[in-house]
């Protein structure tokens, strides 16, 4: 799997999360869901008809196994190294409606301002699933294989020019997608009645920080809840 990632830039866990966790995650988080919708429906920030909003850190949203999947983790950890943080909990909303986006990477600045597409080992890994089934009908998340390892010009036109096709990822429930965030990538349309979130927690290296995307608090109740060695990769404010 880290050979496919690496090569790829993003690779697939079939089957890999308990379903059980999902569903009671997708059960507790769809009222907060629907309702941070209907307030914020005229400030779509993804583009037209898509939202990222922050992920709660209240059970059942948040489960330990979310972010300390033994089998996720040997990748994560074996793709950068052992002290790698946890420091975003998200969630991307495609809504009816929503178009495809430009592909993009998610990074906002290079490391070396001064030599852009230099080629570097990843520091950062985004791990993500679906909270529901997320067929091609519900626009899933697009990726260009390879596009990661290329100087970036050379992979927009390259994808522009569909030398390197984008891949729609569709997701079954339990399914683990990795990838890079500098292989190019888009969301596409959802053309389904339902939302579609696709959740993520992304991880660093203990010396990257970039605070690009909105997190919640850990409730200080589940943080004493975590023995010290789950504390130590999780790199998120603790909350009251
Ligand atoms: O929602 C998706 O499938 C991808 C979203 C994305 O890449 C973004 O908004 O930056």
């Amino acid at each position: 799997m880290i050979t496919e990632l690496s090569r790829n830039g993003f690779c697939v866990l079939k089957s890999h999360l308990a379903a059980p966790l999902i569903d009671a995650c997708r059960e507790a988080f769809w009222p907060m869901l629907t309702g941070y919708i209907e307030s914020h429906c005229d400030q779509p920030n993804r583009g037209p008809n898509r939202h990222f909003l922050p992920m709660p850190f209240d059970p059942p949203c948040f489960a330990p196994e979310f972010f300390f999947d033994g089998g996720v983790l040997d990748i994560i950890r074996g793709a950068m190294d052992e002290r790698v943080v946890a420091d975003q909990w998200g969630c991307d909303v495609a809504l009816p409606g929503s178009q495809n986006q430009e592909a993009h990477v998610d990074y906002q600045r290079p490391l070396f301002e001064e030599t852009p597409d230099l080629s570097l080992p990843p520091y950062m890994l985004v791990v993500s699933f679906a909270l529901r089934r997320i067929t091609n009908a519900d626009g899933p998340i697009e990726i260009a294989p390879g596009t990661h390892r290329m100087p970036r010009e050379q992979a927009v036109r390259a994808v522009a020019s569909r030398e390197i096709e984008l891949q729609p990822v569709p997701l079954e429930i339990g399914d683990v997608l990795i990838r890079h965030p500098w292989a190019l990538h888009r969301g596409t349309p959802n053309t389904t009645g339902t939302p579609r979130p696709l959740v993520s927690i992304r991880y660093v290296r203990r010396w990257y920080s970039d605070n690009s995307r909105e997190t919640n608090s850990i409730p200080l109740y589940i943080w004493n809840s975590l023995t010290p060695e789950r504390q130590a990769p999780m790199r998120f404010p603790v909350g009251d």
